[in-house]
C-alpha cells in the first residue's frame, strides 16, 4: 500500500495532475487536414477575440478600421496597447505570455519580432506535435459545423483522420436559425420544407445520421441563448424533440448544451461582441427528467447558474456537467466553481475544457487550470487525511484520470 501522508500530499497531487494526459472535451481546433481553419502562432494568439474585446476598452478607432487591418497590424496594436501601455495581467493577456514562456521564449524581452521569428521557422505539423507534448493534452474534441462551407468541403473531399482530433457535430444553425438554413439542406438533397412536416423531420433526422456517421461524432453540440426554453412552441424545440434527441439515442451519444450565450450584443466587435445571460435551470431539469434515455452534457455561461447546475447534476445520472466556459474561464471563477462541484459531486464531473481557438492556447489554458484544480484537490484530500482517511497514491491518480479524461469517455459510452 503506498499510503500518502499530509507532508507528501501536495507533491503527489501536483505530480499526478502534471502527469495526467488530458481529453479536452470542447475546443475550436482542427486537425491539419482542415488547413488554415486551424489557427496557430503569436499573431493568432494576440488577435484572439478575447483580446480584441479588451483592446477596444482603450482605442477609439471605428471597428471597421480595425477589421480592415492585416492580422499583423491588429496584433501590433494589441501588443502595444494591452502589453506595453498597460500591464497584461488579464487572463487572456497572461495566457499569451504563458505560451511564450512555455515555448522557452524570453517574455521579459518583450521582443515581438523575436517571437514572430520563432514561429516563422516552424511548420504547422511539427508545432502541433510540440504543443500536444508541452500541454500534455492527449486528444481534443473539435467543433465541427457542416453548415460551414470550408469545413463541409474538407469532410466531403479531403478529410484525413488524426487520432488527436475527435469530432463533435455542432448544430447551432439547424436549431437556432432554421428559417435561414432549411434551404441549404434542400440544396444538399434533403427533401425539406420550412414547414416542419413529417417528411421534413425525417429528412432532418437523415441529415443528422449522415453527419454523425461521417464525422464519427462523439456528441452533438449546440450553443443556446439565455432565453432557451424547452418545451416551447418553436422550430428549435420541435427539431430537438423530433430529430436531435431520437438520433442521439440511436447513436448513443450525448447532446451537449452550452447555455447562456447572448450573441452580438455589440455587432461591431464581431466574434468578440457576444455576452451572456442567466438561463433557466428548469429547462435542464425538464430535459433530463423527461428524456431519461438521452445523455446531456451541459455547461452554462452565467456564474449565477453554477450552483443550481451542480445541484441538478446530483439529481440526474444522464447529466454530466463540464468546464468553466468562456467568461468563467478565469482563475477566481475556476477556483469557485471547482470547489462547489467537488463538494457537491465528488469525482463525477468534467471540471474543465479549454475552448481553445488557437492551437498554442492548449499550453496556457491547461497550465492555468491544472494549477487551480490541483490546489482544490489538495484541500479536499487534506480534509480527508485530517479525519483519519488513508489515501493511496494510485487512488489519487485514479480520481485525476477520471476528472481529466475517463469521466468523459465513460459518459459517451454509457448505456442508459
Ligand atoms: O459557442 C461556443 O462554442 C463558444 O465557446 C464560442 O465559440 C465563443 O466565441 C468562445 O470561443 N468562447 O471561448
Ligand atoms: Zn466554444
Amino acid at each position: 500500500m503506498n499510503i500518502v501522508g499530509v507532508k507528501k500530499l501536495k507533491t503527489v497531487v501536483d505530480k499526478a495532475i502534471a502527469d495526467v494526459e488530458i481529453t479536452d472535451v470542447h475546443t475550436h481546433l482542427y486537425a491539419s487536414c482542415f488547413g488554415d481553419m486551424l489557427l496557430w502562432g503569436v499573431d493568432e494568439l494576440l488577435t484572439y477575440h478575447y483580446l480584441v474585446a479588451e483592446v477596444f476598452r482603450w482605442v477609439d478607432i471605428p471597428y471597421q478600421q480595425f477589421w480592415e487591418m492585416s492580422k499583423r497590424e491588429q496584433a501590433d496594436l494589441i501588443w502595444k496597447v494591452l502589453f506595453l501601455e498597460n500591464s497584461p495581467y488579464s487572463e487572456a493577456c497572461r495566457g499569451v505570455l504563458t505560451v511564450l514562456n512555455g515555448l522557452g521564449l524570453d517574455v521579459g524581452s518583450r521582443d515581438l519580432s523575436a517571437y514572430r521569428r520563432y514561429f516563422s521557422e516552424k511548420t504547422m505539423e511539427e508545432y502541433m506535435d510540440q504543443v500536444f507534448e508541452l500541454s500534455r493534452v492527449k486528444e481534443v474534441v473539435m467543433t465541427n459545423d457542416p453548415f460551414d462551407d470550408n469545413e463541409r468541403k474538407v469532410w466531403l473531399e479531403s478529410y484525413k483522420a488524426d487520432p488527436r482530433f475527435i469530432a463533435a457535430l455542432r448544430i447551432d444553425p439547424l436549431l437556432n436559425t432554421w428559417d435561414q438554413v432549411w434551404m441549404k439542406l434542400k440544396d444538399w438533397g434533403y427533401h425539406v420544407e420550412e414547414d416542419l412536416n413529417g417528411t421534413t423531420l425525417e429528412e432532418i433526422r437523415r441529415f443528422l445520421r449522415e453527419w454523425a456517421d461521417r464525422m464519427q461524432a462523439v456528441y452533438m453540440a449546440v450553443s443556446l441563448p439565455p432565453t432557451f426554453a424547452f418545451p416551447e412552441n418553436s422550430s428549435r424545440a420541435v427539431i430537438i424533440e423530433e430529430c436531435v434527441l431520437p438520433v442521439c439515442r440511436e447513436f448513443n451519444i450525448p447532446l451537449a448544451m452550452m447555455i447562456g450565450a447572448k450573441k452580438r450584443v455589440n455587432p461591431g466587435l464581431e466574434l468578440a461582441g457576444d455576452s451572456l445571460g442567466k438561463s433557466s435551470i428548469e429547462t435542464v431539469e425538464y430535459m433530463c427528467a423527461n428524456y431519461p434515455y438521452n445523455k446531456f452534457m451541459v455547461t452554462m455561461l452565467s456564474r449565477e447558474n453554477q450552483h443550481e447546475l451542480s445541484v441538478v447534476a446530483r439529481k440526474f445520472r444522464n447529466l454530466m456537467i463540464f468546464g468553466c466556459w468562456w467568461f468563467l474561464n478565469n482563475p477566481s471563477l475556476i477556483d469557485e466553481m471547482t470547489r462547489m462541484r467537488f463538494e457537491l459531486l465528488g469525482v463525477s464531473v468534467i471540471p474543465q475544457h479549454s475552448d481553445a481557438r488557437v492551437l498554442d492556447q492548449l499550453i496556457y489554458k491547461w497550465a492555468h487550470s491544472r494549477r487551480i484544480i490541483a490546489d482544490v484537490l489538495f484541500d479536499k484530500y487534506k480534509d480527508l487525511l485530517e479525519i483519519g482517511w488513508k489515501l493511496e497514491e494510485n487512488e489519487i491518480r485514479r480520481d485525476i484520470e477520471k476528472l481529466f479524461s475517463q469521466n468523459f469517455w465513460d459518459f459517451v459510452k454509457k448505456k442508459l
